[in-house]
């Protein structure tokens, strides 16, 4: 790993401008961008966002970006938080793929089909996202850039070896990649496993189901002669028995297949890029082999399939960027129990989820008032097959949200628009001024529109709460601003943001109370509460700021700060497992072979919570992190480090809160952090 500031930094554009390229060939210079880049040996700049090899959920990187956050609900199940939203509403291109989730309650998260030695950069959207960035890029958007053979280096072989151990729960990462190029031909490939026991709290209590096994590998063959390029790209990605205990059930096996070919013709006037991918997954998940259950008739197997096309063609002519992108997909998910053979329920039965969409986008970027101006126009169809149920043979209320279900027309279209502009102002040498402004919509998900019988499969919410959909939700509409202010001065950068939105049409879930069916079963399955997605009325407002200070030649300090408030218009309610207030400092030194770092997280108390949700308030804390390296040779590093130095013990808000019985925390009891755990790591590259 590198543990350390073999992490990584990199800044805003202002800072590092050559960065940009990593970020993508079209990202203007007035798109606001942070990007992680993959951990390397030699690090050239101060940590200012960083990645770890260590960490074997690479959303948790988001945790170093301003304004990001994970909501965790298992230890390799991160769903991407940005300034308040998260889930759909954030866009993430994976290797220029949208990667759509197999399971319901998002599992598997776009990002957990991550794994550190196939990630080149992570970078997030500072601000309001481009409509270059993605089809749904309401709540922001993140672009993963993938490894891939690079046919024009003609290197013999080279590649990497990583392995790291951690005392604590056993956990172990073992990866690698390897390149080859020669005659503008050339091979990647990568393969990586990690596996874990159950980890303990500070006060050694286990929590249960957050074991977790993962193996995924995968190449990128590709040709290139300077002028044409054309790329076929495979990733597997299997999860066995991993814990999710801030949800229903846990993963019993998720399979994912993904086959990619793409392209680019270049010309001096010109750039033409296409894409084409495939995705398949399987997913299998249940109530009863990773956590207690007692009661064998309520022992449930889900098992999910998604299938998804993708395309996208992209033209870059001059100051103007043209595309043409879409997604297609389809789910199914069954719910069985393996103690009654007659027990099923079609949970989602061949719903189709179809996003196809247009855009143009044109950016002036050489004076010292730069600006980028787009358009995005979407058509969002999609459709749900009959739903069944045994139960309803025996209950009259499943029996009617069944049919009701089979009867309406679940066949829905809607066309959206994202209207955006971003500008930046060079001032003088030391001070850039930057505005952005954005109208953005978004069509409901599947499952806001087609829960059929109260569930909580609800896209990783994890607020233990049953809901059902409604197929006639309107689009949300968000007007965004976000104004910010770039500094720097002898090595000093300080960059703060605030911004603004209002969402009309915000889907939420709100309360039932005319539809005694959907009462009746919901607590049946223990809610006496159960939630329609509905549109409601948001604000979300915020602040947040990144800065780095060098001290000396050795040391040098970087910090974050993260402000986010987000409230319901319609009642006096706040939004849903929105991150507390938070801060980070990070002491960094660097001496001949010699690397360290010392870190502190600082969280608020969040009081502000959805009592709708029944969201949890939760207690403030500060976290002490360390970790050092030692680099052998030009080859060699070897690391070592301690999370939660302290053993402090404390539940981050968005850990979510445990459902899973047999641990050492009641259900319902808010989800401790690890305790003081130590690792150890290896790096070796040729
Ligand atoms: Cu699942």
């Amino acid at each position: 790993m590198k543990l350390n500031p073999l992490s990584v930094l990199i800044a805003t554009t202002l800072c590092i401008p050559q960065t940009y390229a990593a970020v993508s060939k079209a990202t203007p210079e007035t798109i606001d961008v942070i990007t992680i880049t993959a951990p390397r040996m030699i690090q050239d700049q101060t940590t200012f966002a960083t990645g770890s090899y260590v960490e074997p959920d690479v959303a948790d990187w988001l945790s170093t970006i301003p304004g990001a956050n994970v909501n965790k609900n298992g230890p390799i199940t991160g769903i991407a938080q940005y300034r308040g939203m998260f889930g759909s509403r954030i866009a993430k291109s994976i290797g220029g793929q949208k990667i759509v989730s197999a399971g319901p309650n998002a599992m598997d998260a776009p990002l957990t089909y991550l794994n550190p030695v196939m990630v080149e950069s992570l970078s997030v959207y500072r601000g309001i996202a481009p409509v270059s960035s993605g089809i749904d890029t309401i709540g922001g958007a993140i672009d993963v850039q993938l490894k891939h053979a690079d046919p024009q280096a003609n290197e013999q072989l080279s590649g990497m070896v990583h392995a790291n151990y951690n005392e604590h729960n056993d956990a172990s990462t073992l990866s690698g990649n390897l390149q080859t190029s020669q005659d503008d031909f050339g091979l990647f490939i990568y393969a990586n496993q990690q596996r874990a026991d159950d980890y303990e709290d500070a006060n050694k209590r286990v929590i249960k189901s957050s074991q977790y096994d993962k193996t995924q590998a995968g190449l990128d063959l590709r040709y290139d002669n300077g002028q044409r390029e054309i790329g076929v790209s495979w990733h597997h990605s299997k999860t066995d028995e991993t814990g999710t205990p801030a949800l229903p059930m846990d993963i019993d096996y998720i399979k994912t297949d993904r086959f990619n070919v793409d392209g680019q013709f270049t010309t001096t006037d010109y750039v033409l890029s296409w894409q084409l991918g495939y995705q398949d997954a399987t997913h299998g998940m249940d109530n009863y082999q990773q956590r207690v259950n007692m009661m064998a008739d309520m022992h449930r197997y889900t098992t999910a399939i998604a299938t998804t096309y993708d395309y996208k063609v992209e033209l870059e002519l001059e100051q103007w960027l043209l595309g043409l992108d879409g997604v297609s997909a389809t789910h199914d998910a069954d719910i069985t129990n393996p103690n009654n053979g007659m027990f099923l329920i079609r949970n989602f039965n061949d719903v189709k989820d179809q996003r196809h969409s247009l855009f143009a986008q044109y950016s002036q970027d050489d004076s010292s008032f730069n600006y980028t101006l787009g358009a995005r126009v979407k058509f969002n169809s999609s459709d749900a097959g009959d739903v069944s149920s045994s139960m309803a043979m025996m209950n009259p209320h499943v029996m009617a949200l069944q049919t009701a279900f089979n009867q309406q027309d679940n066949s829905t279209s809607d066309t959206t628009f994202d209207l955006v502009a971003n500008s930046q102002s060079t001032l003088n040498d030391n001070w850039t001024l930057i505005a952005g402004a954005g109208i953005k919509q978004r069509a409901a998900s599947y499952q806001e529109r087609y829960l059929w019988l109260p569930m909580q499969a609800t896209g990783g919410l994890a607020d233990g709460k049953t809901y059902i959909g409604d197929v006639n939700l309107d689009a949300e509409t968000a007007y965004q601003i976000d104004v910010g202010a770039h500094y720097q001065a002898n090595g000093i950068s300080i960059e703060p943001h605030i911004f603004y939105q209002k969402v009309d049409d915000y889907i939420q879930g709100t309360s039932v109370t005319n539809n005694p069916s959907v009462m009746m079963v919901a607590n049946m399955m223990g809610d006496a509460t159960p939630l329609k997605f509905s549109n409601i009325d948001a604000t979300i407002y915020g602040l947040d700021i990144n800065w780095r200070a060098p001290i000396n030649d050795h040391f040098s300090l970087s910090g974050l700060f993260n402000y986010v408030r987000g409230t319901r218009d319609d009642i006096n309610d706040d939004l849903y497992r929105i991150s507390p207030l938070n801060m980070q400092v990070a002491l960094h030194y660097r001496f001949e072979q010699w690397q360290s770092q010392l870190s502190v997280r600082a969280f608020d108390r969040q009081n502000k919570v959805s009592e709708l949700n029944n969201e949890q308030r939760s207690a403030g804390y500060g976290v002490v992190d360390w970790q050092g390296s030692y680099d052998v040779n030009q080859q060699l590093s070897i690391g070592v480090g301690v999370t939660n130095l302290l053993n402090k013990n404390y539940q981050p808000h968005l850990g979510g809160v445990n459902r899973a019985r047999g641990s050492d925390f009641a259900v319902g009891e808010r989800i401790s952090a690890k305790g003081r755990a130590m690792y150890v790591s290896f790096d070796y590259q040729f």
